[in-house]
């Protein structure tokens, strides 16, 4: 029994490995606002899907073109638009999507090497709790993808 074993989880090794193909977090609308020159920080908009059959979590994430990287909501306080930092993971149940929409939460480049251009892109790199490291590469772009048209800014 033991050869049967053995090939057992080398398939499971590979499923792992071959995230490409079947991603265990699914990663769809990613976008960068252009920055002025001389802003140190920039917002990254993204949608993660959690596709595994299990609960995964956000833990935290970097960027090669940021100091560091945080994740931020917004609320409205009297009229004025706040940024809280979100600290701790941030739990994707299986099926349903984490989402970093303008005006209500977004990933914060803070300490910007370089402004982020119009029709460049910008290299995010998240850490889960499950799935491991995910690198999302955004297109820097004045409007959100067409997935998002329609809402409210
Ligand atoms: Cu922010």
């Amino acid at each position: 029994m033991k050869p049967l074993i053995l090939a057992v989880a080398a398939a499971a090794a590979v499923a792992t490995a071959s995230q490409a193909a079947a991603p265990a977090i699914a990663v769809s609308d990613a976008w960068a606002r252009p920055t002025p020159p001389g802003a140190t920080t920039g917002a990254v908009y993204a949608t993660l899907t959690n596709r595994q059959p299990i609960a995964d979590a956000l833990l935290s994430a970097t960027s090669p073109e940021a100091a560091k990287v945080e994740f931020h909501s917004m609320t409205m306080t009297g009229g004025v638009m706040h940024m809280n930092a979100v600290t701790g993971p941030q739990k994707l149940q299986p099926g349903v999507a984490l989402r970093f929409d303008p005006g209500a939460a977004h990933i914060m480049l803070v300490g910007l090497k370089a402004p982020l251009k119009l029709g460049g892109h910008v290299t995010v790199v998240l850490r889960f709790a499950r799935a491991g490291v995910i690198t999302v590469e955004a297109p820097v772009s004045n409007a959100a993808p067409d997935g998002m048209a329609g809402m409210k800014m």
